[in-house]
Formats: C-alpha cells, structure tokens, sequence
C-alpha cells in the first residue's frame, strides 16, 4: 500500500521530495489541491473541508498513512480529521519544531507561514513545550506560497521575500522555519534575504524520518519496486512540468481530478 501526501498546491512536492529519498522503496501518491489554493487565507471551516475532500480521495487510493505535507492544513485539520479516519496522519508542524528547537543556540526562532498557520499558533506552542526558553517571533507571508505556485523568476521572488520579511528587521534570530511547504522552492532567495547567519529550518527532513518511524513501528514497509502517481484539482499539464522539474529524475505523470 502506498504513503499518501496531500497539499494545497506544488508546496507538498518538498515534502514529497524527502520522503522518496529517504524510502526509496515506497510507493506515494500526491494529490494537490491547487484549484482552491491558497488555503492560507481561508477560514478554518474552509481549510478542514477541502482537506477532508483530499483525504478521502487518498483513502479510495488504499494509503497506508498519510502525510499533511502542508502546513495550513496540519495547523486547522489534523487533529480533527485524525478523530475520523483509521490511517495515521503525519503532520508537518511537530517535525518543524523539533527541528527548530534543537538547531537554535541563541534561542531566537521566527517562523513564516500562511495566514492560518501563524494565527493557530501552533509553531510556537510546540517549540516552546520542547524548550520554554525559546523566544518565537511568528510571521505570516501570505504573498510567498502563490508566487512560487507562479513560478516567478529570482528576481522577482527576492523583491517579495524581501518586502514580506521586512516586520522581522529589527528582531533577532538565529532559526528560522520555513512553516509553509512552498517555502523551500524560494529557499534561495529566502536565504539571500535573511543571510548567511541565520539556519533555515525545513520540517520535511524531519517529516521523511518520523515516517520511516512510523512504518517501521507498525509493520507497514514495503519492499519495492515504488511507484509514484501525482493527481490535481487544477491543470495536470503544469503540474507535471513543474513536478518534474523540482523531483528531476522522476518521471510524473500527473492526472486531473
Ligand atoms: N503549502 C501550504 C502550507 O504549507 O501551508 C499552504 C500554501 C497555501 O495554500 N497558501
């Protein structure tokens, strides 16, 4: 049975991206929901129904466990989802803080990410029960996930991660979480903005590790050969050319749903 993954647009593909590396043996299937992207600025409600729609569609896929490789919907949807379903969900918000917590010395974390991702709190509940000490700035960037959804060149990305992280001039950190999973396809413009100093942490390295955990603690890896199969709610044809490009030796084949 394979991994399910779901996102609200290409963001998942990072996620998707790490996992495959890490379990070569498995096999996924990917649905992004980019017809009603983003879910960034929706409400709650919104957020929860369109990730329930995906989730069933991943269930009539026969997915083993599935992977919230979004961050808005790990934020408003996972927990209350979880209460619904038999197949364990992987969430990307946990993996993230754990990750920050341990990277940062000066204990100084900002994190950016969708509107409903900052508003839920949820990064700084969690890097703050693993370490009360640490200061979180939180920061939504609600510009960031449909430009790179554009595929915009580099310039043009830097003269918006820059604007968009201008609140965060006069705040000191030495961490900060890439807290949307479309983050990590501008990571270098993210990083040419913030500067060498600052450690970018991405939640999915943890995410393909608590996987791994997880098949491994209940008995569900596989031993190849994978197969990976990517679905839609928008334009299969660019799906596919931007799903190749980002995954380069993977051949895709995306399909409209
Ligand atoms: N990639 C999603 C996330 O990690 O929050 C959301 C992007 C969006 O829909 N704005």
């Amino acid at each position: 049975r394979p991994i399910g993954l779901l996102d609200s647009g290409i963001g998942g593909l990072t996620v998707l991206k790490k996992v495959i590396a890490k379990l070569p043996n498995e096999s996924t299937v990917f649905i992004g929901d980019q017809a009603h992207m983003p879910y960034g600025d929706r409400n709650r409600e919104e957020v929860v129904e369109l990730t329930r729609n995906s989730v069933k569609f991943l269930l009539s896929k026969n997915v083993k466990v599935i992977i919230f490789a979004c961050n808005t919907a790990t934020a408003a949807a996972m927990d209350i989802i979880q209460k619904e379903i038999e197949p364990q969900i992987i969430g990307v918000i946990q993996s993230g803080s754990l990750a920050a917590a341990r990277v940062s010395k000066s204990k100084k974390v900002a994190v950016i990410g969708t509107k409903v991702t900052i508003a839920s709190h949820a990064y700084k509940n969690e890097i703050q029960f693993r370490d009360s000490e640490i200061a979180v700035t939180e920061l939504a960037t609600p510009h960031l996930a449909p430009l790179v959804e554009k595929q915009a060149s580099f310039e043009e990305n830097l003269k918006e991660v820059k604007n968009s992280l201008l609140p965060l001039k006069n705040h000191k950190f030495d961490t900060m979480v890439l807290g949307c999973t479309h983050y990590p396809i501008i990571r270098d413009e993210i990083r040419a903005a913030v500067g060498e100093a600052v450690t970018l942490v991405d939640p999915a390295d943890q995410v393909a590790q608590y996987t791994e955990n997880v098949l491994k603690r209940d008995k569900l890896q596989a031993t190849g050969p994978a197969k990976h199969e990517y679905y839609t709610t928008g334009n299969a044809a660019n799906f596919t050319v931007v799903a190749e490009k980002w995954l380069n030796d993977q051949t895709v084949c995306a399909e409209h749903v």
